[in-house]
């Protein structure tokens, strides 16, 4: 079974190296792809360190900062490249825990899921450290798309998945233009009304301890945008 596991980073010098090291010890035999947007704290330069000990890790080196769901897709048609069993992604600053990975991709195996998510609003999941005000808009923004349309994982917006290769290759990554969250939502979206099969891992997601959060509010009302243009699109016939 071979693997690919992308990771976005901006400006996470705090984790990367602990990061890394957290998924070697769970993962040794997957790939890592870090896809940098040229952050100020030097972070690619500590992934260029760390390859010389690391043959599994490879950097995607970007001009500037061009957005979350466009780092993602960078690293997916990277990983795509490779033709590996799985890509999964997964966040820079252990809010998404290595440790869960092994339990990611053994879902995925044994239960035959296309797509496994990192939930953390299934039975077994929850967050930790987090404020009031990110609860309501976190919670507000999956039971708005959950509602609106129709979705049946409990955490649309989580950025802990793990993929069949198959599944990523249907998708025309040039028509996927949202970013943030919106990017998750729409990949949710899209992989239910093709059929194909979830299954949820429960994550319990802590907020980050070291650096700080790059994703806005405008992100959060972007996605409610997202949902309401296709919830109306959904409810009058329209395609995807
Ligand atoms: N390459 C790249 N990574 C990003 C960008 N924005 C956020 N990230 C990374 O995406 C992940 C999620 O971002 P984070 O700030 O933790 O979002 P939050 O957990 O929703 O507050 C982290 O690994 C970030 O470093 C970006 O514009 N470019
Ligand atoms: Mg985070």
């Amino acid at each position: 079974m071979t693997a690919y596991i992308v990771i976005p980073t901006y400006n996470e010098a705090e984790n990367i190296e602990a990061l890394v090291a957290g998924i070697m010890a769970q993962q040794p035999e997957f790939d890592l792809v870090i896809v940098d947007d040229n952050s100020p704290d030097g972070t690619s330069a500590m992934v260029e360190a760390m390859q010389a000990t690391q043959p599994r890790l490879h950097l995607i080196k970007r001009a500037g900062k061009l957005g979350f769901a466009s780092a993602e897709i960078a690293g997916i048609r990277y990983a795509l490249a490779q033709r590996p069993d799985f890509v999964l992604h997964m966040d820079a600053d252990f809010s998404h825990h290595p440790d869960y990975l092994p339990t990611m991709v053994a879902k995925a195996e044994s239960e035959g899921a296309d797509v496994v998510v990192g939930s953390r609003y299934c039975p077994g999941g929850g967050t930790k450290n987090w404020g009031l005000g990110r609860i309501i808009l976190s919670r507000g923004a999956n039971l708005t798309a959950r509602t609106l349309l129709g979705l049946r994982v409990d955490d649309c917006t989580s950025g802990f998945r793990c993929y069949r290769r198959a599944v990523l290759e249907s998708f025309d990554f040039d028509q996927i233009t949202v970013d943030g969250y919106s990017f998750l939502i729409e990949m949710t979206y899209l992989c239910q009304r093709r059929g194909y099969r979830f299954a949820q891992v429960p994550i319990i997601f802590e907020d980050r301890a070291l650096g700080t959060s790059k994703i806005s509010k405008r992100i959060i009302f972007e996605a409610l945008g997202l949902v309401l243009r296709r919830a109306v699109r959904r409810l009058t016939g329209g395609a995807d």
